[in-house]
């Protein structure tokens, strides 16, 4: 009663432009409700994670003090004349190489745990600008690999390391504000478009630190004040996801380019969980090279063939790829790098760069009532519209047919994870006649789909392409769902 009476009242109080304002909210509100669009299932997706899953795949490059002494984790009482590069590194050649293989942006190390700094940082004299050598002395790596990325329209970011081997103060609440978040708050001088801050958890105990030596145990779930750092960082760069220690995505588990084939983007780990609070999507970082994340002599690059067969088995079960290539004692990525980069892009344009799906026939067993989500917009190339089925049901059918026969080898799955990550299980079956149908790729799990599924048709991941089959039609069975299953693609390749 009381309510109502101050609503009626403050109702009579609002001007003409405010009740009409009003009146075309509400008939908003009753468009979208007829339009029946589902609800959410949570955790969702914040628009920062949607834009960093969007990136897919992307390099990591280690590069640095270590590169010099052949090390993997310097102790922190490197000489900085020790980095001495034999030529001015060349992020612009990194890049662009990766750019070919089909990444979309890329990750450089500018402190690794010896707390050596590739710029010329005011926390601290371990920096390249501290070299004696004339071309490490004017290394700046965060400067110029932004400079690049922006020339090469690629994404870019940054890997500093929490831990600092080198520092005095490590361990003390004074690392945290004077060193380490003032040293990511110089870095964003270089650009605060950058999508990824690498947040490593790694933290050995021991170092050199500022002499003292010894070993410091720290807390890192309180130690470096990640959500001030969180918070702060985002009001700078607002599209930045921070990474690991960060906790706005995940380690995926593995360094060896490869996690579950069930991956949810909620809980940790290979497999996530279906029940996870968080949405916290995988990252799967990896090594290109034999050994090291750092350039060592004598050692090789990993074939065109290893590489896809690791981009299968990660950006194609709901996980993102950092793959790592070390630049050399030069500044550049090897020849025999070049040669695997090249060959991985060319393998991804041929096999997962012609969508037959568009030319299909689609079908579903099911739709959602309402306008707005109809089967076509699963190959309607529009990653913002989506097909569903009515609250409730679970389960649906999708067909494909194409009226002339098809090779096929592959077949990519998206759901609508914007409104959460939903299908718990599906099954892929491939017709030849239009009439008998046959279920492909058995002794693969197909559980969930997430952001990204990519289902090689004769089930092997290590010899996905093989002959193809020859198809008049894919059948994609959706059998259980947290909610109604969303589904913006499906792509046949
Ligand atoms: C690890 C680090 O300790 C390695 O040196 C490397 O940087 C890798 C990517 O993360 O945890």
């Amino acid at each position: 009663m009381l309510k109502t009476y101050i609503f009626s009242s403050s109702l009579y109080s609002l001007d003409k432009k405010t009740i009409a304002l009003l009146l075309a909210c509400c008939l908003q509100f009753a468009t979208v409700m007829a339009q029946n669009e589902p609800r959410p299932v949570f955790p969702v997706p914040t628009e920062r994670q949607m834009k960093w899953q969007e990136t897919e795949f992307y390099a990591f490059f280690h590069y640095g003090m270590n590169t010099y002494t052949g090390k993997e984790w310097g102790y922190g009482n490197e000489d900085p004349s020790l980095f001495a590069p034999t030529s001015t590194p060349d992020p612009r050649q990194w890049l662009r190489l990766c750019k070919l293989a089909g990444m979309k942006g890329g990750i450089a190390v500018v402190k690794h745990h010896d707390g050596f700094c590739l710029w010329p940082t005011e926390t601290t004299n371990h920096n390249a600008s501290f070299s004696s050598s004339p071309i490490g002395s004017k290394v700046n790596i965060p400067r110029d690999f932004a400079e690049a990325a922006r020339e090469l329209g690629m994404k870019y970011g940054f890997y500093v390391s929490p831990w600092d081997r080198n520092s005095a103060l490590y361990g003390t609440d004074k690392y945290v504000t004077d060193v380490f978040l003032r040293q990511c708050f110089e870095l964003s001088k270089y650009g605060t478009d950058q999508f990824e801050m690498w947040f490593d958890g790694a933290n050995g105990g021991t170092g050199y630190y500022g002499g003292k030596g010894g070993t410091r145990e720290i807390d890192s779930s309180c130690y470096y004040d990640i959500p001030n750092l969180r918070d702060s960082v985002h009001r700078v760069c607002p599209n930045i996801i921070l990474w690991g220690l960060g906790g706005e995505a995940r380690w995926c588990g593995t360094e060896s380019g490869y996690t579950n084939e069930t991956t949810w983007s909620m809980g940790s780990g290979l497999s996530g969980a279906e029940k996870g609070w968080k949405w916290m999507p995988s990252e799967s970082d990896a090594k290109a090279t034999s050994a090291g994340w750092f350039y060592h002599d004598g050692e090789t690059t990993k074939d065109s063939e290893t590489l896809f067969k690791m981009y299968l088995e990660t950006v194609g079960r709901n996980a993102t790829l950092i793959l790592n290539f070390p630049p050399n004692k030069a500044g550049r990525l090897t020849d025999a790098d070049s040669v695997q980069l090249v060959a991985l892009g060319e393998k991804l344009i041929s096999r997962l760069g012609t969508d037959l799906a568009p030319k299909a026939k689609v079908w579903a067993s099911a739709t959602r009532s309402g306008s707005g989500f109809s089967p076509v917009n699963l190959i309607d190339g529009d990653k913002g519209t989506y097909w569903a089925t009515d609250d409730g049901v679970v389960a649906g059918t999708i067909e494909l047919t194409w009226d002339e026969e098809q090779t096929i080898h592959y077949v990519m799955l998206q759901e609508y994870i914007r409104k959460g990550q939903r299908v718990k299980g599906f099954t892929i079956e491939t017709t030849a006649d239009g009439t008998t149908w046959t279920r492909q790729a058995e002794n693969i799990q197909t559980t969930t789909i997430g952001y990204k599924r990519i289902i090689p048709l004769n089930g092997s991941t290590a010899n996905s392409y093989g002959e193809g089959y020859k198809v008049k039609g894919v059948r994609v069975c959706i059998t259980d769902s947290r909610a109604c299953p969303l589904l913006h693609t499906i792509s046949v390749f």
